[in-house]
Order: C-alpha cells, then sequence, then structure tokens
C-alpha cells in the first residue's frame, strides 16, 4: 500500500477492515462471556466492543496521519488484545514488540518503524519514552497487566461507540519484525485483507463451530507479539464468535486444568511436550477437546506419536510466516484425508505452493527445494526495503519463504530444512549472525560462531563457539552474562565454547554443519 498515498484516496465503497468482520461476528447476545482469564476475570462481547471503541476514540483525537504505526511492547492482558483490536477499529498499523526486547533492540525497531505512538509498562517507560521522543514519536502511553497504566486512563474519558474506520483491503493492518539472515530485522506489512483472508480460510478449514454447532472455546496460552498468538489463535477465535480461555503466561498445569471447558488448543512443540511431562495428561483430561493445533516449529514424530497415545488424539500440524500467515495445514475434517506426522499437510485453499531448485526450475512431486508461495494472505513487502522485498520475490510473484522440502503425490508438504541460517527455539526465531554480530564486538573475540542444536525442551538451543584473541582469557560465562544484559533472553546461546580455530571449507567458510555435530549432546 501507499501510505502517503492513503488519505488522499476517496472513501472505499466497502470497508474492508478486519474489525469490521470481527465485529460483525460477534454474537447476537453481547453480555455473553468473551473471555475468561486465568486471573478470574470474565469481559462480554459488550465489553469487549466499548473497551476497542474507547481506545479507537482516544487514537483518533491524536488526530495521526494515515498509516502511522502504533508500536505496543506490553505484557499479555486483555487490554493489549484490545488496544491491537483498536488499532484496526481506527485503521492504524499495530506493531507489536515482544517484551524479552531490550534497549538495543528496541531502539532499532523505533527508529525504523517511526511509530507515532508507544504503549510499553509503567516499568519500561523511563528509558523507552526516551527513545521513542528522540526518534520523533510524539505520543508514549503506559498499560501493565493489570489494567492500570495512562492508556486506559485517557481512554476511559472517551465515548463508548465508534464508527469502524473505511479502509481498503491492500492498507496495512499491521507490521511483524522477522529478523534477518544478514542481522537487520525486516518489518513484515501485513494489510487488512491479508489477515482477513487467512483467518476466513483457517475458520473454515478447521471446522470452526457454529453456537448450533455447540460452538468451540479455545485457550489461548501463546504470547501476543508474533503471529500465532495474535492472529492464529486470536482472529480465529473472534471470528468465529468464539469464547476464549486466556492465560497470561503458558503453564502446562493450569492448561490442564482449563481443557475441560476447552475444545481448542493451539500451541508450539514446547507445550505440546511440556504438557506430556503431566501425569495429569490423559483421554479424560481432554474429553471435551476437538482440535490441537500445532506450528511455528517442526513438530517431532515422537511428540505426535506420543500425543496419539496419551489422548487418543491426532495433533493437527501447520506452517506458517510473518510474512504470509498460514500457509499450509494438515486436514481437519475426516474427508480432506488424515493428519500425517512429520508433514505440514496440504496447502490452503486460495495458496499457491511449488518446489524450485536454485537454477529457478519447478520441480516434480518428491524432490527437494525450495518452497515458493502466492495468494491473497502473502503480506504487502518489507517496510522501507523495496530491494530487500524485490529480492524475495520471484519474477512471477511467488514469494521465496527460505524453508526448504518436497511435496509427495497427495500433495502434502514435508519441510526438511532452511535456506536461511535460523534457529527455532521454543517457536522463536533466532538469527545466528544477529548473535554472531554481539559476540564478534565483545573485546578479545577474534570470532564466533552460533549453531542450533536439538532440545528436548525447546527443540533447538543455540550454542555459541568462540575464538579469543591470543593473550586474553576469555570465559564461556562472561561472554553469556555480556550477551544477557543486551539481548533478549530467548537469544542468549545455552551453552558458549570457547576455542582455538573453527572448522573451515576450502574456500575458508565456516563449516556449521560440523560445529552442529560435534556439540550436539555435548
Ligand atoms: C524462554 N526461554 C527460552 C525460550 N523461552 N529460551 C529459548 N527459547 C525460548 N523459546 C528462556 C528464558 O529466558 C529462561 O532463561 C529459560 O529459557 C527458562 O524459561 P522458562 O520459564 O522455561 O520459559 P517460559 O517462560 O516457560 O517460556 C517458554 C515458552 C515460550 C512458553 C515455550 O518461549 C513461548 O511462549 N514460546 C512460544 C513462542 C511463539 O509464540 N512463537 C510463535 C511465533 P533464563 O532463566 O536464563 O532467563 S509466530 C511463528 O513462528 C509463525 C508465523 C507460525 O508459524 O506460527
Ligand atoms: P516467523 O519468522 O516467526 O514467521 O517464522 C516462520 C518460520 O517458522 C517458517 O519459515 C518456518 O521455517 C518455521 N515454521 C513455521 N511452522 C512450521 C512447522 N509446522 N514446521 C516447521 N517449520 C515451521
Amino acid at each position: 500500500m501507499s501510505v502517503a498515498a492513503r488519505s488522499s484516496r476517496p472513501a472505499p465503497s466497502v470497508n474492508a477492515n478486519l474489525f469490521a468482520a470481527l465485529r460483525a461476528a460477534f454474537p447476537a447476545d453481547l453480555t455473553a462471556c468473551a473471555i475468561e482469564t486465568d486471573t478470574g476475570l470474565q469481559y462480554s462481547w459488550r465489553d469487549l466492543d466499548e473497551a476497542t471503541a474507547m481506545v479507537a476514540n482516544l487514537l483518533e483525537s491524536l488526530q495521526l496521519p494515515a498509516g502511522a504505526r502504533i508500536a505496543a511492547q506490553v505484557e499479555k492482558s486483555v487490554e493489549a488484545l484490545v488496544l491491537y483490536l483498536a488499532t484496526l477499529r481506527a485503521g492504524l498499523v499495530y506493531l507489536p514488540l515482544n517484551t524479552a526486547y531490550q534497549s538495543a533492540e528496541m531502539a532499532y525497531f523505533i527508529e525504523d518503524a517511526q511509530p507515532a505512538v508507544v504503549v510499553c509498562s509503567t516499568r519500561n517507560f523511563g528509558w523507552l519514552s526516551k527513545l521513542a521522543f528522540l526518534a520523533g514519536t510524539a505520543h508514549v502511553f503506559t498499560l501493565n497487566d493489570d489494567r492500570t497504566g495512562s492508556l486506559l486512563g485517557r481512554a476511559a474519558q472517551f465515548p463508548r461507540h465508534h464508527r469502524v474506520a473505511p479502509v481498503r483491503s491492500d492498507d496495512l493492518a499491521a507490521i511483524i519484525y522477522t529478523s534477518g539472515t544478514t542481522g537487520r530485522s525486516k518489518g513484515a506489512m501485513l494489510s487488512h485483507g491479508n489477515l482477513l483472508s487467512n483467518a476466513q480460510v483457517l475458520q473454515t478449514y478447521w471446522g470452526w463451530r457454529t453456537p448450533e454447532q455447540g460452538g468451540d472455546v479455545l485457550i489461548h496460552a501463546l504470547p501476543i507479539f508474533h503471529v500465532h498468538g495474535l492472529f492464529v489463535a486470536i482472529h480465529g477465535a473472534l471470528i468465529n464468535g468464539s469464547k476464549m480461555i486466556w492465560l497470561g503466561k503458558f503453564d502446562a498445569r493450569v492448561v490442564l486444568e482449563k481443557m475441560p471447558q476447552a475444545t481448542v488448543f493451539m500451541g508450539v512443540p514446547t507445550l505440546y511436550v511440556r504438557l506430556l511431562a503431566e501425569s495429569g495428561l490423559n483421554p479424560a483430561a481432554v474429553r471435551n477437546m476437538r482440535l490441537f493445533i500445532s506450528g511455528s516449529a517442526p513438530l517431532l514424530l515422537d511428540t505426535f506419536a506420543q500425543w496419539q497415545q496419551r489422548t487418543g488424539h491426532t495433533i493437527l500440524e501447520r506452517y506458517g510466516m510473518s510474512e504470509t500467515a498460514m500457509l499450509t495445514s494438515n486436514p481437519c475434517a475426516l474427508q480432506d484425508g488424515e493428519r500425517r506426522g512429520g508433514t505440514v499437510g496440504r496447502p490452503l485453499p486460495g495458496v499457491q505452493l511449488r518446489v524450485q531448485d536454485d537454477s529457478g526450475a519447478s520441480l516434480p512431486s518428491g524432490a527437494v527445494g525450495g518452497i515458493q508461495v502466492k495468494g491473497p494472505n502473502v503480506f504487502q513487502g518489507y517496510w522501507h526495503m523495496p530491494e530487500k522485498t524485490a529480492q524475495e520475490f520471484t519474477a512471477d510473484g511467488f514469494f521465496k519463504t527460505g524453508d526448504v522440502g518436497y511435496v509427495d503425490a497427495q500433495g502434502y508438504v514435508t519441510i526438511v530444512g532452511r535456506s536461511k541460517d535460523l534457529i527455532i527455539s521454543g517457536g522463536y526465531n533466532v538469527y545466528p549472525a544477529e548473535i554472531e554480530g554481539y559476540i564478534n564486538a565483545l573485546p578479545g573475540v577474534v570470532e564466533s560462531a552460533v549453531v542450533g542444536v536439538p532440545d528436548a525442551d525447546f527443540g533447538e538451543v543455540g550454542v555459541a563457539v568462540v575464538i579469543a584473541r591470543p593473550g586474553t582469557h576469555l570465559q564461556p560465562a562472561e561472554i553469556l552474562a555480556r550477551l544477557k544484559a543486551t539481548l533478549a533472553n530467548f537469544k542468549i546461546p545455552k551453552r558458549c565454547y570457547v576455542v582455538a580455530e573453527l572448522p573451515r571449507n576450502a574456500m575458508g567458510k565456516v563449516q556449521k554443519n560440523l560445529l552442529r555435530a560435534q556439540y550436539t549432546g555435548a
């Protein structure tokens, strides 16, 4: 979309605002419970409608230009969800940021995205507001997970009614930052049309039940600053008018306790591994559940099989990206086929998926190559990076995912690896190039390599292998402590080794496959 051009374009004849579609799905009885929290709070559909109206009115009162970004680094709460929905409602662009990000990481996002509004916890207001004001942000509000903060205080002065802002399908709804293989994070621009089309396809494909069919209840246990928790889970429930049981943080025991009141659960593989470690996980505990969905990282066949044994349910694995939302899914309905462990299922309706080799030739079923996709869900490009965007698309408009895999004769996709150097740890992406950059900048470091090795809990974790300058006595613990002071906690390698040299090929390139083999299980 063209941000500058939007305000001068005439109003659209049909309002493509994602919030309008979500609002239209609210049940007729607005007094019914929409969200129940693990802290015992209940929010009705009317509460959601009125709270989003008040925050949208507050945002509109700031008279921001079209396409203005609302950045939020806030703990998970229903009010944080309200902020997201209100941003959509006001036709502005939401920019969620992981609460683990520290000041250097936040400085980059704020300078790059230039948000008009930043919302943060009171705890971080001092340093974050300074960063934001320096970058030209006009408004900084606070929002805490106990319903306090200036955002709600200000919003309380605004009316409870609000007309949903008219937008076009290609107007931006959100920017999601994803790290890059060269270190710089890129903001993936997603439009209302991208998100709405994906939500509608998943509503049908995953068979969300209408109230007449008994309805569905989702356990929401994921963070709400990435695609899985923010879009797949929240849109899934709201576009079906389904209730959510809202957990501030994943806790396997609490999930088990809530399961008898729920029908749908979504998680990254680590959540399933942790649930399997609970002795209370048995067919009785899941008796009312309809669907378990896994994604964001590969689900091990062992976890898939154990889950079947312990619960009688077959996990549905699906695959997506920040740039595309959901791309493929194993079948939900029996008539669509079986759910196959180790595969991510078939392309979703409306998604074209192909596998190509490096020369750009399309490969037949069974052959391994780069996965490329096209569809209404594929993003609008990287924020302020037209060249990078152009590089990631083929001449005929397919997006190069950077994932490597094959499609079998029945159309099921299997991901076998990634051409991008990326570690997925507990569902969070960690780019070795970024961590290596920080390590290499430490005094006494000559060079480093970060590799992912298998881990029973997180699936994969980072290991740092470092060459120190002769004569210095760098300790691994010191390196990790320095990183911890600077980077989000999930990016910190779980182990660090100081070595004399790194294995290299004839071209002088570090052989990460050898390091991975050497440090697996070490
Ligand atoms: C926490 N730690 C981690 C991670 N999470 N280390 C590596 N990877 C992680 N994911 C660190 C903590 O900083 C802490 O370190 C130590 O591990 C133990 O923390 P713990 O209490 O066990 O962690 P937790 O708070 O229980 O969190 C684990 C978690 C969480 C629940 C698995 O990571 C999580 O919610 N992951 C989900 C991520 C997600 O939603 N991904 C979706 C991305 P220390 O003690 O040293 O500080 S969207 C996406 O990928 C696409 C589009 C898609 O397809 O969905
Ligand atoms: P993100 O940058 O957070 O959007 O992460 C997207 C990446 O997560 C994809 O490009 C894949 O590499 C990976 N991913 C997501 N779902 C799956 C899955 N079910 N199996 C394997 N990898 C996955």
